[in-house]
């Protein structure tokens, strides 16, 4: 297990060099940010923040995320230049030695919360994520989040969302179909592991549609293509958002498929309902046995990287909500601290 950090690049308030200092990190994970979503991904920039990364000791291996472009997930008729531009991305990713590509399938919205700040008894703020609420969300005035690759504004939003009216979940699929039979050959011949990100929340929100929610889902995903380079990132916090997802028996079934590449793993609490907070990463913080989670990853013999996902804002830190340097610090430390316990009590000594 490759314990990682998302950086978002020089405009990120966490610096690199404070990242470095967190126990047991080897490497980053981030992307070029000021290439247009669609266009291909110049060597020179990918070299560029390899270069200043590995200066300060860590590892960039694991780019989160290569957005797929709207008009892909749509199918319009211009998607066959913007796969083009994504296989060559892909293909550049892998002459730097890259080794695994996040990336989601979400039509219009990444991650939704309705909160970014909500109050804990103990003083943190955290992401939080109320079905009513999403009801209330008045789309016609935009949208944006941290973290998400695009915002939008009214007009943008507006047309998106009519365009999205005659696309069911057959239809994504369909797209995403397309999409994987022409990157998936790419990556393999470059060396990279394509990870799907599940939708967070794995349900469907704004009557979009949404096609990575559960274990059939992901089932059918991996079966589009059987390689080893069709794989997916597990995040405990997304999947765990609806009770049925049993995120330690995904692990264990996808893992030992080889198809898992990237983990996210954060605690939420969960409540009969489907809302949720997200909360410390200890088990008894929330409603995960991280600890489970994690003896599955090595019981599969999980050799691929890990990130702590989103933390709480704590200790009067300011900063991309979910992004902040204090409360993901802790999380690491503590997810290598069950990685080293699991490895060291399972095995067996001659
Ligand atoms: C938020 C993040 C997501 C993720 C993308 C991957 O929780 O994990 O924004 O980066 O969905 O494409």
């Amino acid at each position: 297990m490759k314990m990682s950090f998302q950086w978002f690049g020089e405009s990120d308030p966490v610096p690199l060099r404070h990242i470095r200092q967190i126990p047991g990190m080897h490497g980053i994970v981030s992307a070029i940010y000021d290439v247009p979503v669609g266009e291909v991904w110049p060597i020179d920039k990918i070299e560029a923040l390899k270069t200043k990364i590995e200066s300060l000791g860590l590892a960039f291996e694991v780019i989160e995320s290569v957005p797929v472009h709207e008009d892909i997930k749509l199918g319009k008729a211009n998607r066959d230049r913007l796969i083009a531009n994504y296989q060559q991305t892909i293909r550049n990713l892998g002459r730097c030695g890259l080794k695994v590509v996040c990336y989601n399938f979400m039509p219009v919205f990444d991650w939704t919360r309705t909160s970014l700040d909500k109050v804990m008894p103990d003083g943190a703020t955290t992401l939080a994520f109320s079905t009513k609420e999403v009801e209330k969300i008045d789309l016609s005035k935009g949208m944006s989040l941290p973290g998400w690759d695009s915002s939008y504004k009214p007009e943008e939003l507006r047309s998106l969302l009519a365009e999205y009216s005659c696309i069911d979940e057959e239809k994504l699929r369909d797209h995403l179909t397309y999409f994987l039979n022409a990157v998936v050959p790419v990556a393999e011949q470059s060396g990279i592991k394509m990870a799907i990100h599940p939708d967070d929340p794995p349900r469907t929100i704004f009557g979009l549609p949404r096609i990575v929610k559960n274990c059939n889902d992901l089932a059918r995903l991996v079966s589009i293509i059987d390689s080893p380079a069709n794989g997916l990132t597990l995040c405990s916090g997304s999947l765990g958002a609806v009770p049925e997802n049993n995120v330690e028996a995904l692990v264990r079934l996808f893992g030992s498929m080889n198809r898992i590449h990237f983990a996210h793993l954060r605690n939420i609490k969960v409540n009969a309902a489907g809302d949720f907070e997200e909360t410390a990463h200890k088990s008894d913080c929330g409603s995960l046995d991280m600890a489970a989670i994690v003896k599955a990853l090595h019981d599969v013999s999980f050799d691929g990287y890990v990130r702590p996902d989103h933390g709480r804002m704590i200790w009067g830190e300011t900063g991309k909500p979910g992004y902040g340097l204090y409360d993901r610090a802790l999380g690491a430390a503590y997810l290598n601290g069950l990685w080293e316990a699991v490895e060291k009590f399972s095995t067996v000594k001659s």
